[in-house]
Protein backbone atom coordinates (compact mmCIF):
# COMPACT_ATOMS: atom_id res chain seq x y z
CA UNK A 1 0.00 0.00 0.00
CA UNK A 2 1.08 2.98 -1.25
CA UNK A 3 0.66 6.66 1.07
CA UNK A 4 0.79 9.93 -0.93
CA UNK A 5 0.93 12.25 2.97
CA UNK A 6 4.44 10.94 3.34
CA UNK A 7 7.47 12.79 1.99
CA UNK A 8 9.98 11.49 -0.42
CA UNK A 9 13.57 11.72 1.25
CA UNK A 10 15.36 11.01 -1.52
CA UNK A 11 14.23 14.63 -3.41
CA UNK A 12 15.48 16.42 -0.48
CA UNK A 13 17.12 20.00 -1.49
CA UNK A 14 18.26 18.17 -4.32
CA UNK A 15 20.26 21.38 -5.76
CA UNK A 16 20.96 19.67 -9.00
CA UNK A 17 17.33 20.64 -10.21
CA UNK A 18 17.52 23.25 -11.75
CA UNK A 19 15.72 26.55 -10.58
CA UNK A 20 12.06 26.67 -12.66
CA UNK A 21 11.89 29.44 -14.98
CA UNK A 22 9.37 31.46 -15.24
CA UNK A 23 6.66 32.27 -18.13
CA UNK A 24 8.14 30.25 -20.53
CA UNK A 25 6.70 28.67 -24.16
CA UNK A 26 6.15 25.40 -23.02
CA UNK A 27 6.05 25.61 -19.46
CA UNK A 28 4.44 22.25 -18.73
CA UNK A 29 7.13 20.42 -20.88
CA UNK A 30 9.51 22.08 -18.96
CA UNK A 31 7.47 20.89 -15.18
CA UNK A 32 8.02 17.68 -16.14
CA UNK A 33 11.36 17.31 -17.52
CA UNK A 34 12.67 19.12 -14.40
CA UNK A 35 10.72 17.45 -11.48
CA UNK A 36 10.55 13.71 -10.53
CA UNK A 37 7.43 11.68 -10.65
CA UNK A 38 6.20 10.16 -7.73
CA UNK A 39 8.13 6.90 -6.86
CA UNK A 40 5.03 5.01 -6.58
CA UNK A 41 3.65 6.31 -9.86
CA UNK A 42 4.51 2.68 -11.48
CA UNK A 43 2.01 0.82 -9.42
CA UNK A 44 -0.47 3.43 -10.03
CA UNK A 45 -0.31 3.03 -13.89
CA UNK A 46 -0.40 -0.79 -13.36
CA UNK A 47 -3.98 -0.56 -11.96
CA UNK A 48 -5.15 2.21 -14.24
CA UNK A 49 -4.13 0.03 -17.12
CA UNK A 50 -5.92 -3.09 -16.24
CA UNK A 51 -8.81 -0.93 -15.17
CA UNK A 52 -9.23 0.75 -18.74
CA UNK A 53 -8.59 -3.12 -20.46
CA UNK A 54 -11.67 -4.20 -18.82
CA UNK A 55 -13.86 -1.72 -19.40
CA UNK A 56 -12.76 -1.34 -23.02
CA UNK A 57 -12.38 -5.10 -23.54
CA UNK A 58 -14.99 -6.70 -21.38
CA UNK A 59 -17.78 -3.93 -19.72
CA UNK A 60 -17.63 -1.55 -22.92
CA UNK A 61 -18.39 1.12 -20.37
CA UNK A 62 -17.11 4.80 -21.21
CA UNK A 63 -14.69 5.85 -18.64
CA UNK A 64 -14.82 9.06 -16.59
CA UNK A 65 -11.68 10.58 -14.89
CA UNK A 66 -13.26 12.53 -12.15
CA UNK A 67 -10.45 14.74 -10.36
CA UNK A 68 -11.57 15.66 -6.64
CA UNK A 69 -9.99 17.36 -3.90
CA UNK A 70 -7.55 20.08 -3.46
CA UNK A 71 -3.55 19.82 -3.80
CA UNK A 72 -1.06 20.79 -1.43
CA UNK A 73 2.09 22.64 -1.68
CA UNK A 74 4.19 21.49 1.19
CA UNK A 75 6.60 23.91 2.57
CA UNK A 76 8.91 21.22 3.62
CA UNK A 77 10.51 18.00 2.88
CA UNK A 78 9.66 16.40 5.45
CA UNK A 79 6.29 18.25 5.55
CA UNK A 80 5.21 19.77 8.53
CA UNK A 81 3.65 23.47 6.69
CA UNK A 82 2.19 23.24 3.39
CA UNK A 83 -0.43 25.57 1.53
CA UNK A 84 -3.41 23.72 0.71
CA UNK A 85 -6.50 24.14 -1.91
CA UNK A 86 -10.19 24.36 -0.48
CA UNK A 87 -12.24 21.55 -0.86
CA UNK A 88 -13.49 19.04 0.59
CA UNK A 89 -13.99 17.07 -2.09
CA UNK A 90 -18.04 16.72 -2.63
CA UNK A 91 -18.17 17.72 -6.00
CA UNK A 92 -16.02 15.23 -7.18
CA UNK A 93 -17.39 12.07 -4.81
CA UNK A 94 -20.88 12.98 -5.27
CA UNK A 95 -20.13 13.46 -8.73
CA UNK A 96 -18.58 9.78 -9.21
CA UNK A 97 -21.51 8.09 -7.67
CA UNK A 98 -24.29 10.16 -10.43
CA UNK A 99 -21.34 9.05 -13.38
CA UNK A 100 -21.36 5.30 -11.99
CA UNK A 101 -25.35 5.46 -11.97
CA UNK A 102 -25.14 6.26 -15.15
CA UNK A 103 -23.31 3.17 -16.82
CA UNK A 104 -19.91 4.60 -16.46
CA UNK A 105 -16.64 3.62 -14.92
CA UNK A 106 -15.23 5.68 -12.79
CA UNK A 107 -11.24 6.33 -11.85
CA UNK A 108 -11.14 8.78 -9.15
CA UNK A 109 -8.47 10.81 -8.57
CA UNK A 110 -8.56 12.75 -5.28
CA UNK A 111 -6.97 13.86 -2.41
CA UNK A 112 -6.32 11.13 0.22
CA UNK A 113 -8.66 11.56 2.69
CA UNK A 114 -11.23 13.47 1.26
CA UNK A 115 -14.41 12.59 0.62
CA UNK A 116 -14.48 8.91 -1.03
CA UNK A 117 -18.10 7.70 -3.40
CA UNK A 118 -20.22 5.95 -0.95
CA UNK A 119 -18.25 6.27 1.86
CA UNK A 120 -19.26 10.03 2.50
CA UNK A 121 -22.23 9.80 3.62
CA UNK A 122 -20.95 8.41 6.72
CA UNK A 123 -17.42 9.55 6.90
CA UNK A 124 -16.24 13.40 8.09
CA UNK A 125 -19.66 13.76 9.89
CA UNK A 126 -20.52 14.99 13.33
CA UNK A 127 -21.90 11.50 14.23
CA UNK A 128 -19.09 9.15 14.62
CA UNK A 129 -19.56 5.95 12.48
CA UNK A 130 -20.57 3.98 16.02
CA UNK A 131 -23.52 6.35 16.22
CA UNK A 132 -25.14 4.54 13.66
CA UNK A 133 -24.65 1.39 15.45
CA UNK A 134 -26.61 -0.36 17.86
CA UNK A 135 -26.71 -3.29 20.26
CA UNK A 136 -29.52 -6.05 20.27
CA UNK A 137 -29.00 -9.46 22.02
CA UNK A 138 -25.12 -9.30 22.09
CA UNK A 139 -24.87 -8.65 18.18
CA UNK A 140 -24.10 -5.41 16.53
CA UNK A 141 -26.62 -3.43 14.59
CA UNK A 142 -27.57 -0.57 12.36
CA UNK A 143 -30.13 1.70 14.08
CA UNK A 144 -33.35 1.38 12.33
CA UNK A 145 -33.58 5.28 11.44
CA UNK A 146 -30.55 4.72 9.27
CA UNK A 147 -30.63 1.31 7.79
CA UNK A 148 -32.74 2.42 5.17
CA UNK A 149 -30.34 4.91 3.59
CA UNK A 150 -27.37 2.77 4.74
CA UNK A 151 -29.03 -0.19 2.72
CA UNK A 152 -29.50 1.79 -0.45
CA UNK A 153 -25.92 3.43 -0.08
CA UNK A 154 -24.25 -0.06 0.72
CA UNK A 155 -26.61 -1.81 -2.65
CA UNK A 156 -24.62 1.08 -4.82
CA UNK A 157 -21.30 0.56 -3.47
CA UNK A 158 -21.42 -3.34 -3.55
CA UNK A 159 -22.66 -2.95 -7.54
CA UNK A 160 -19.86 -0.58 -8.00
CA UNK A 161 -17.18 -3.11 -6.28
CA UNK A 162 -18.46 -6.19 -8.19
CA UNK A 163 -18.83 -4.72 -11.25
CA UNK A 164 -15.15 -3.20 -11.40
CA UNK A 165 -16.61 0.00 -11.90
CA UNK A 166 -14.80 2.24 -9.62
CA UNK A 167 -11.03 2.68 -9.17
CA UNK A 168 -9.33 5.04 -6.02
CA UNK A 169 -6.52 6.90 -6.48
CA UNK A 170 -4.82 9.33 -4.20
CA UNK A 171 -2.70 12.09 -4.44
CA UNK A 172 -2.28 14.65 -1.58
CA UNK A 173 0.68 17.38 -3.31
CA UNK A 174 0.27 19.40 -6.53
CA UNK A 175 3.11 17.54 -8.03
CA UNK A 176 1.70 13.85 -7.71
CA UNK A 177 -0.96 15.40 -9.10
CA UNK A 178 0.10 16.77 -11.97
CA UNK A 179 2.16 13.20 -12.96
CA UNK A 180 -0.59 10.90 -11.74
CA UNK A 181 -2.69 13.00 -14.08
CA UNK A 182 -0.02 12.94 -17.29
CA UNK A 183 -0.16 9.13 -16.45
CA UNK A 184 -3.98 8.66 -16.35
CA UNK A 185 -4.42 10.82 -19.68
CA UNK A 186 -1.74 9.06 -21.50
CA UNK A 187 -2.89 5.70 -20.89
CA UNK A 188 -7.37 6.57 -21.27
CA UNK A 189 -5.71 7.49 -24.82
CA UNK A 190 -6.89 3.63 -25.52
CA UNK A 191 -10.23 4.03 -24.82
CA UNK A 192 -10.55 7.57 -27.45
CA UNK A 193 -13.65 9.40 -27.26
CA UNK A 194 -15.37 7.20 -24.94
CA UNK A 195 -13.09 8.74 -22.21
CA UNK A 196 -14.56 12.05 -20.31
CA UNK A 197 -12.40 13.75 -18.32
CA UNK A 198 -14.19 15.71 -15.15
CA UNK A 199 -11.59 18.20 -13.46
CA UNK A 200 -13.25 19.07 -10.30
CA UNK A 201 -9.79 18.77 -7.89
CA UNK A 202 -9.12 22.35 -6.74
CA UNK A 203 -5.69 22.38 -7.86
CA UNK A 204 -3.10 25.37 -6.70
CA UNK A 205 -1.81 28.00 -9.24
CA UNK A 206 1.54 28.76 -7.62
CA UNK A 207 4.27 25.96 -6.19
CA UNK A 208 7.49 26.22 -4.61
CA UNK A 209 10.02 24.44 -6.76
CA UNK A 210 12.13 21.77 -4.85
CA UNK A 211 15.68 23.65 -5.44
CA UNK A 212 14.07 25.55 -3.11
CA UNK A 213 12.14 23.49 -0.82
CA UNK A 214 14.13 22.86 2.61
CA UNK A 215 14.48 18.97 3.95
CA UNK A 216 13.54 20.19 7.45
CA UNK A 217 10.84 21.67 8.98
CA UNK A 218 11.46 25.56 9.06
CA UNK A 219 12.63 26.93 12.61
CA UNK A 220 10.97 30.08 13.24
CA UNK A 221 14.39 31.95 13.79
CA UNK A 222 15.69 31.38 10.64
CA UNK A 223 13.82 34.28 8.32
CA UNK A 224 14.03 36.85 11.55
CA UNK A 225 10.94 35.92 12.69
CA UNK A 226 9.38 36.41 8.87
CA UNK A 227 8.30 33.76 7.12
CA UNK A 228 8.66 35.02 3.05
CA UNK A 229 6.95 32.32 0.82
CA UNK A 230 8.42 33.50 -2.69
CA UNK A 231 6.07 31.12 -5.17
CA UNK A 232 6.15 29.93 -8.39
CA UNK A 233 3.00 29.87 -11.19
CA UNK A 234 2.24 26.19 -11.71
CA UNK A 235 2.18 25.58 -15.51
CA UNK A 236 -1.09 25.57 -17.35
CA UNK A 237 -1.81 21.51 -17.88
CA UNK A 238 -4.60 21.87 -19.48
CA UNK A 239 -3.36 23.02 -22.73
CA UNK A 240 -0.82 20.03 -22.85
CA UNK A 241 -4.11 17.80 -21.53
CA UNK A 242 -6.11 18.95 -24.59
CA UNK A 243 -3.39 19.17 -27.17
CA UNK A 244 -1.16 15.79 -26.56
CA UNK A 245 -2.18 13.50 -23.78
CA UNK A 246 -5.72 13.25 -24.68
CA UNK A 247 -6.77 15.26 -27.45
CA UNK A 248 -9.60 12.70 -28.22
CA UNK A 249 -11.15 12.79 -25.63
CA UNK A 250 -13.74 15.24 -23.80
CA UNK A 251 -12.35 17.23 -21.23
CA UNK A 252 -14.66 19.46 -18.96
CA UNK A 253 -12.91 21.74 -16.27
CA UNK A 254 -14.24 23.29 -13.44
CA UNK A 255 -13.96 27.33 -12.42
CA UNK A 256 -13.56 28.15 -9.15
CA UNK A 257 -14.03 31.96 -7.88
CA UNK A 258 -15.44 33.98 -5.04
CA UNK A 259 -16.52 36.98 -6.81
CA UNK A 260 -19.76 36.69 -9.15
CA UNK A 261 -19.10 39.53 -11.84
CA UNK A 262 -15.91 38.07 -13.25
CA UNK A 263 -17.14 33.83 -13.26
CA UNK A 264 -18.49 33.75 -16.95
CA UNK A 265 -15.63 35.85 -18.24
CA UNK A 266 -12.89 34.02 -16.24
CA UNK A 267 -15.05 30.68 -17.40
CA UNK A 268 -15.10 32.10 -21.15
CA UNK A 269 -11.14 32.62 -21.13
CA UNK A 270 -10.10 29.14 -20.09
CA UNK A 271 -11.72 27.95 -23.28
CA UNK A 272 -10.21 30.11 -25.37
CA UNK A 273 -7.33 29.36 -23.79
CA UNK A 274 -6.88 25.30 -23.86
CA UNK A 275 -9.91 24.91 -26.40
CA UNK A 276 -11.41 22.24 -24.48
CA UNK A 277 -15.17 21.32 -24.41
CA UNK A 278 -16.81 22.91 -21.65
CA UNK A 279 -16.51 24.70 -18.35
CA UNK A 280 -18.27 24.13 -15.08
CA UNK A 281 -18.30 27.66 -13.23
CA UNK A 282 -19.44 27.97 -9.81
CA UNK A 283 -18.85 30.19 -7.08
CA UNK A 284 -17.80 28.78 -3.49
CA UNK A 285 -20.49 30.73 -1.38
CA UNK A 286 -23.09 29.04 -3.80
CA UNK A 287 -21.34 26.05 -5.40
CA UNK A 288 -24.22 22.98 -3.57
CA UNK A 289 -26.70 25.28 -5.20
CA UNK A 290 -26.39 26.61 -8.73
CA UNK A 291 -23.40 26.01 -11.37
CA UNK A 292 -23.23 27.42 -14.76
CA UNK A 293 -22.23 25.32 -17.90
CA UNK A 294 -20.44 27.67 -20.67
CA UNK A 295 -19.31 25.89 -23.46
CA UNK A 296 -16.95 26.40 -26.70
CA UNK A 297 -19.61 28.39 -28.31
CA UNK A 298 -19.89 30.64 -25.70
CA UNK A 299 -23.27 29.60 -24.49
CA UNK A 300 -24.11 29.78 -20.84
CA UNK A 301 -26.95 27.37 -19.07
CA UNK A 302 -27.43 27.51 -15.62
CA UNK A 303 -28.23 24.51 -13.36
CA UNK A 304 -30.22 25.58 -10.25
CA UNK A 305 -31.55 23.71 -7.60
CA UNK A 306 -35.57 24.81 -6.64
CA UNK A 307 -36.25 26.30 -2.58
CA UNK A 308 -38.24 22.66 -3.12
CA UNK A 309 -35.20 20.31 -3.67
CA UNK A 310 -33.24 22.16 -1.60
CA UNK A 311 -35.55 21.31 1.27
CA UNK A 312 -35.19 17.75 0.11
CA UNK A 313 -31.58 17.63 0.54
CA UNK A 314 -31.37 17.10 -3.48
CA UNK A 315 -27.92 16.98 -4.44
CA UNK A 316 -27.24 19.51 -7.43
CA UNK A 317 -24.51 16.77 -8.61
CA UNK A 318 -28.06 14.51 -9.48
CA UNK A 319 -28.64 17.21 -12.21
CA UNK A 320 -25.20 17.91 -13.38
CA UNK A 321 -24.52 14.97 -14.53
CA UNK A 322 -27.24 13.47 -16.25
CA UNK A 323 -26.20 16.84 -18.65
CA UNK A 324 -23.21 15.82 -18.58
CA UNK A 325 -23.77 12.20 -20.22
CA UNK A 326 -25.78 14.14 -22.82
CA UNK A 327 -23.25 16.59 -23.95
CA UNK A 328 -20.83 13.48 -24.03
CA UNK A 329 -22.98 11.61 -26.11
CA UNK A 330 -23.54 14.49 -28.65
CA UNK A 331 -19.46 14.60 -28.44
CA UNK A 332 -19.41 10.74 -29.01
CA UNK A 333 -21.41 11.21 -32.14
CA UNK A 334 -20.34 14.00 -33.43
CA UNK A 335 -18.80 12.73 -36.85
C1 LIG B 1 -14.34 23.34 -8.30
O1 LIG B 1 -14.69 24.42 -8.69
C2 LIG B 1 -15.20 22.47 -7.38
O2 LIG B 1 -16.54 22.53 -7.79
C3 LIG B 1 -15.09 22.86 -5.87
C4 LIG B 1 -15.90 21.81 -5.10
C5 LIG B 1 -13.63 22.83 -5.44
C6 LIG B 1 -15.68 24.24 -5.60
P1 LIG B 1 -16.17 20.77 -2.73
O3 LIG B 1 -15.12 19.73 -2.98
O4 LIG B 1 -15.86 22.00 -3.72
O5 LIG B 1 -17.54 20.23 -3.08
O6 LIG B 1 -16.08 21.34 -1.34
N1 LIG B 1 -13.13 22.81 -8.67
C7 LIG B 1 -12.19 23.43 -9.55
C8 LIG B 1 -11.31 24.38 -8.86
C9 LIG B 1 -10.09 24.77 -9.67
O7 LIG B 1 -9.01 24.76 -9.12
N2 LIG B 1 -10.20 25.12 -10.97
C10 LIG B 1 -9.11 25.68 -11.72
C11 LIG B 1 -9.36 27.17 -11.83
O8 LIG B 1 -10.40 27.66 -11.35
C12 LIG B 1 -9.08 25.08 -13.11
S1 LIG B 1 -8.68 23.38 -13.13
O9 LIG B 1 -8.52 27.86 -12.41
Amino acid sequence: MYHTSNPEPDTAIDRTVPEFPVAQLSDEDKYFNSYKPPSYLPRIEDEVRSFIEFHATTSGKPIALVTSGGTTVPLENNTVRFIDNFSAGTRGATSAENFLENGYAVIFLHREFSLLPYSRHYSHTTNCFLDYMTEANDKIEIKPNYAEKMLKVLRKYKDAKESRSLLLIPFTTVNQYLFTLKSVSELLHRVESKALFYLAAAVSDFFLPQSRTPQHKIQSQDGGGKLVVDLEQVPKFLSRLVENWAPSAMIISFKLETDDSILIKKAKTALQRYQHQLVIGNLLQTRKKEVVFVNSKGEEKWIRLTPEQVEENLEIESLIIPEVVQVHNQWINRK
